[in-house]
């Protein structure tokens, strides 16, 4: 059997990195940002999802030498503008507290009829002196109250177009068959795969 290929995912969130590891299969040895020895928490501090995503991933590449991908997420919800978009993580604040953004971001909503949102995901994989990046986006609606306790961040809330529950009532596979993050990582294997002898 030939070994897995290794790479490594630039993330600080354990589900992220669950998820993309049960996305890429066994095929993969996806590494963690601890299994490199990086415990730094990486500054994201652009404005767009591919800007953040890059800074994670060249962090990577340039201070510890590894081929590397970052995914960075947002949730776009239309009455909101598009928040809390490329801010989804500190929405309610600084420190990721994905309670607090669910219970801001139906605060918000209180009153609002029109729900409908989108996730988007954006990878960037940098591999030696090439940059790309995958999208992945699902369309959905903010329901008016949490329903499930699967998943992770804003899960709970948002109820992908075509199903009855939400993200956080489905299993791993039900979720990432049809999510943001399965159709941007689907599109980075295949690169990969193309690409990589
Ligand atoms: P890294 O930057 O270390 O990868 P992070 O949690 O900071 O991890 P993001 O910057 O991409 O990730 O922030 C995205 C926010 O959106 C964060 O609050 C997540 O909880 C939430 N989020 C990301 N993917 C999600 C998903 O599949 N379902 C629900 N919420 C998600």
């Amino acid at each position: 059997m030939t070994q897995p290929r290794k790479i490594v995912f630039a993330t600080n969130n354990a589900h992220k990195l669950h998820e993309i590891r049960e996305i890429m299969g066994p095929q993969w040895h996806v590494m963690s940002l601890a299994d490199i020895g990086c415990h730094e928490d990486i500054p994201e501090t652009a404005t767009t999802l591919a800007g953040n995503a890059e800074i994670k991933a060249r962090y990577i590449k340039d201070r510890y030498g590894y081929d590397c991908f970052a995914d960075d997420t947002g949730l776009l919800v239309d009455a909101l503008d598009g928040a809390p978009g490329v801010y989804s993580a500190r929405y309610a604040g600084p420190g990721h507290d994905s309670e607090a953004n669910m219970a801001l971001l139906l605060k918000n909503m209180a009153d609002v009829k029109e729900r409908s949102a989108h996730f988007s995901t954006v990878i960037c994989l940098v591999t030696g002196s090439d940059v790309r990046f995958f999208e992945g986006r699902v369309d959905g609606t903010i329901t008016t109250e949490r329903s499930g306790s699967s998943g992770f961040g804003y899960d709970p809330v948002f109820r992908p177009d075509g199903s009855d529950v939400t993200f956080a009532e489905m299993t791993d596979s039900e979720k990432n068959a049809i999510s943001h993050r399965g159709r941007a990582t689907r599109k980075l294997i295949e690169y990969l795969l193309t690409t990589l002898q």
